[in-house]
Protein backbone atom coordinates (compact mmCIF):
# COMPACT_ATOMS: atom_id res chain seq x y z
CA UNK A 1 0.00 0.00 0.00
CA UNK A 2 1.28 3.42 -1.32
CA UNK A 3 2.05 5.66 2.06
CA UNK A 4 4.47 8.27 0.90
CA UNK A 5 3.82 11.65 1.02
CA UNK A 6 5.92 13.79 -2.14
CA UNK A 7 6.55 17.40 -1.08
CA UNK A 8 8.35 19.46 -3.97
CA UNK A 9 8.06 23.18 -4.36
CA UNK A 10 9.62 25.28 -7.21
CA UNK A 11 12.55 26.69 -5.53
CA UNK A 12 15.24 26.06 -2.56
CA UNK A 13 13.46 29.80 -1.75
CA UNK A 14 9.80 27.73 -0.81
CA UNK A 15 11.48 25.81 1.90
CA UNK A 16 10.76 28.14 4.46
CA UNK A 17 7.11 27.62 3.49
CA UNK A 18 6.88 24.49 2.65
CA UNK A 19 8.95 23.05 5.88
CA UNK A 20 5.62 23.24 7.60
CA UNK A 21 4.30 20.37 5.47
CA UNK A 22 6.57 18.31 6.50
CA UNK A 23 6.91 19.37 9.83
CA UNK A 24 3.34 17.86 10.57
CA UNK A 25 4.15 14.98 8.17
CA UNK A 26 7.24 14.04 10.53
CA UNK A 27 4.80 14.50 13.80
CA UNK A 28 2.22 12.54 12.23
CA UNK A 29 5.14 9.83 12.15
CA UNK A 30 4.29 9.86 7.85
CA UNK A 31 6.96 8.88 5.10
CA UNK A 32 7.96 11.49 2.85
CA UNK A 33 10.35 12.74 0.57
CA UNK A 34 10.99 16.34 -0.54
CA UNK A 35 12.91 17.74 -3.33
CA UNK A 36 13.09 20.59 -5.72
CA UNK A 37 10.72 20.34 -8.87
CA UNK A 38 10.85 23.50 -10.96
CA UNK A 39 7.96 23.78 -13.91
CA UNK A 40 9.80 26.17 -15.55
CA UNK A 41 13.32 25.53 -14.52
CA UNK A 42 13.39 21.75 -14.97
CA UNK A 43 10.30 20.78 -16.72
CA UNK A 44 12.01 17.76 -17.95
CA UNK A 45 12.27 16.42 -14.08
CA UNK A 46 8.59 17.71 -13.49
CA UNK A 47 7.12 15.07 -16.54
CA UNK A 48 9.63 11.94 -15.36
CA UNK A 49 8.56 12.99 -11.59
CA UNK A 50 5.17 13.31 -11.96
CA UNK A 51 5.03 9.94 -14.39
CA UNK A 52 6.66 8.07 -12.13
CA UNK A 53 5.19 8.85 -8.83
CA UNK A 54 2.73 6.54 -8.72
CA UNK A 55 5.84 3.31 -9.28
CA UNK A 56 7.73 5.39 -6.46
CA UNK A 57 4.63 4.95 -3.83
CA UNK A 58 3.44 8.14 -3.53
CA UNK A 59 0.16 8.35 -2.38
CA UNK A 60 -0.38 12.21 -2.40
CA UNK A 61 1.72 15.09 -3.53
CA UNK A 62 1.99 18.17 -1.75
CA UNK A 63 3.43 20.88 -4.44
CA UNK A 64 4.30 24.29 -3.77
CA UNK A 65 5.39 27.35 -6.06
CA UNK A 66 4.76 30.94 -5.65
CA UNK A 67 4.31 33.40 -8.76
CA UNK A 68 3.49 32.02 -11.68
CA UNK A 69 2.71 29.07 -9.53
CA UNK A 70 2.23 26.48 -12.61
CA UNK A 71 3.90 23.31 -10.43
CA UNK A 72 0.59 21.91 -8.88
CA UNK A 73 -1.40 21.82 -11.66
CA UNK A 74 1.47 20.37 -14.04
CA UNK A 75 1.81 17.82 -11.77
CA UNK A 76 -1.78 17.30 -11.54
CA UNK A 77 -1.72 16.87 -15.60
CA UNK A 78 0.82 14.03 -15.58
CA UNK A 79 -0.43 11.75 -13.07
CA UNK A 80 -3.78 10.41 -10.83
CA UNK A 81 -2.86 10.94 -7.47
CA UNK A 82 -4.06 13.60 -5.41
CA UNK A 83 -2.23 17.08 -5.25
CA UNK A 84 -2.79 19.48 -2.87
CA UNK A 85 -1.29 22.87 -3.87
CA UNK A 86 -0.10 25.29 -1.98
CA UNK A 87 0.60 29.13 -2.63
CA UNK A 88 3.79 31.11 -1.63
CA UNK A 89 3.45 34.05 -0.90
CA UNK A 90 5.24 36.06 -3.38
CA UNK A 91 7.14 39.16 -3.13
CA UNK A 92 5.36 41.04 -5.86
CA UNK A 93 2.02 40.23 -5.05
CA UNK A 94 1.55 38.65 -1.77
CA UNK A 95 1.01 35.33 -3.33
CA UNK A 96 -2.21 36.37 -4.93
CA UNK A 97 -0.78 35.89 -7.69
CA UNK A 98 0.51 31.88 -6.44
CA UNK A 99 -3.04 31.20 -5.59
CA UNK A 100 -5.07 33.22 -8.72
CA UNK A 101 -2.20 30.69 -10.72
CA UNK A 102 -2.96 27.03 -9.01
CA UNK A 103 -6.64 27.72 -7.32
CA UNK A 104 -8.32 27.99 -11.06
CA UNK A 105 -7.69 24.78 -12.96
CA UNK A 106 -10.19 23.85 -15.27
CA UNK A 107 -12.66 21.10 -14.85
CA UNK A 108 -11.36 17.54 -15.19
CA UNK A 109 -7.86 17.85 -13.89
CA UNK A 110 -8.23 18.77 -9.97
CA UNK A 111 -5.53 20.26 -7.47
CA UNK A 112 -6.79 20.50 -4.14
CA UNK A 113 -6.07 24.53 -3.30
CA UNK A 114 -4.57 25.21 0.61
CA UNK A 115 -4.56 28.72 1.90
CA UNK A 116 -1.48 30.90 0.85
CA UNK A 117 2.12 30.39 2.84
CA UNK A 118 2.69 28.50 6.02
CA UNK A 119 -0.64 27.98 7.29
CA UNK A 120 -1.41 26.24 4.12
CA UNK A 121 1.88 24.42 3.87
CA UNK A 122 1.11 23.17 6.99
CA UNK A 123 -2.90 22.81 6.22
CA UNK A 124 -1.66 20.72 3.05
CA UNK A 125 0.83 18.48 5.38
CA UNK A 126 -2.34 17.30 7.46
CA UNK A 127 -4.58 16.86 4.68
CA UNK A 128 -2.37 14.40 3.82
CA UNK A 129 -1.76 13.18 7.07
CA UNK A 130 -5.98 12.95 6.77
CA UNK A 131 -6.26 10.90 3.33
CA UNK A 132 -3.79 8.45 4.52
CA UNK A 133 -5.93 8.24 7.56
CA UNK A 134 -8.69 6.87 5.69
CA UNK A 135 -7.11 3.26 5.44
CA UNK A 136 -4.48 3.72 8.28
CA UNK A 137 -6.42 3.42 11.73
CA UNK A 138 -3.12 3.95 13.82
CA UNK A 139 -2.73 7.75 11.71
CA UNK A 140 -6.34 8.21 13.02
CA UNK A 141 -5.57 8.13 16.14
CA UNK A 142 -2.77 10.43 16.13
CA UNK A 143 -5.20 13.08 13.95
CA UNK A 144 -7.91 12.87 16.78
CA UNK A 145 -5.23 13.60 19.29
CA UNK A 146 -3.54 16.12 17.43
CA UNK A 147 -7.30 17.98 17.51
CA UNK A 148 -8.03 17.04 20.86
CA UNK A 149 -4.76 18.70 22.13
CA UNK A 150 -5.13 21.73 19.88
CA UNK A 151 -8.83 22.11 20.68
CA UNK A 152 -7.97 22.06 24.57
CA UNK A 153 -4.57 24.06 24.05
CA UNK A 154 -7.76 26.92 23.21
CA UNK A 155 -9.89 26.03 26.32
CA UNK A 156 -7.15 25.59 28.93
CA UNK A 157 -6.08 29.20 28.16
CA UNK A 158 -9.12 31.44 26.48
CA UNK A 159 -7.29 35.03 28.32
CA UNK A 160 -5.91 36.79 25.20
CA UNK A 161 -3.42 38.25 27.42
CA UNK A 162 -1.75 35.47 28.01
CA UNK A 163 0.10 34.42 25.52
C1 LIG B 1 8.65 29.86 -8.37
O1 LIG B 1 9.24 31.10 -8.44
C2 LIG B 1 9.11 29.27 -7.09
O2 LIG B 1 8.13 28.39 -6.61
C3 LIG B 1 9.33 30.43 -6.19
O3 LIG B 1 8.25 30.63 -5.29
C4 LIG B 1 9.41 31.60 -7.14
C5 LIG B 1 10.73 32.33 -7.04
O4 LIG B 1 11.78 31.42 -7.22
P1 LIG B 1 13.29 31.87 -6.97
O5 LIG B 1 13.57 32.96 -7.95
O6 LIG B 1 13.36 32.34 -5.53
O7 LIG B 1 14.12 30.65 -7.22
O8 LIG B 1 9.03 29.06 -9.43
Amino acid sequence: MARKVAVIMGSKSDWATMQAAVEILEQMGVEYHTEVVSAHRTPQKLTEFAENAVEQGYAVIIAGAGGAAHLPGMVAAHTRLPVLGVPVQSKALSGVDSLYSIVQMPKGVAVGTLAIGVAGAFNAGLLACQILAVTDPALAIKIEQFRHDQTQAVLDNPDPRDQ
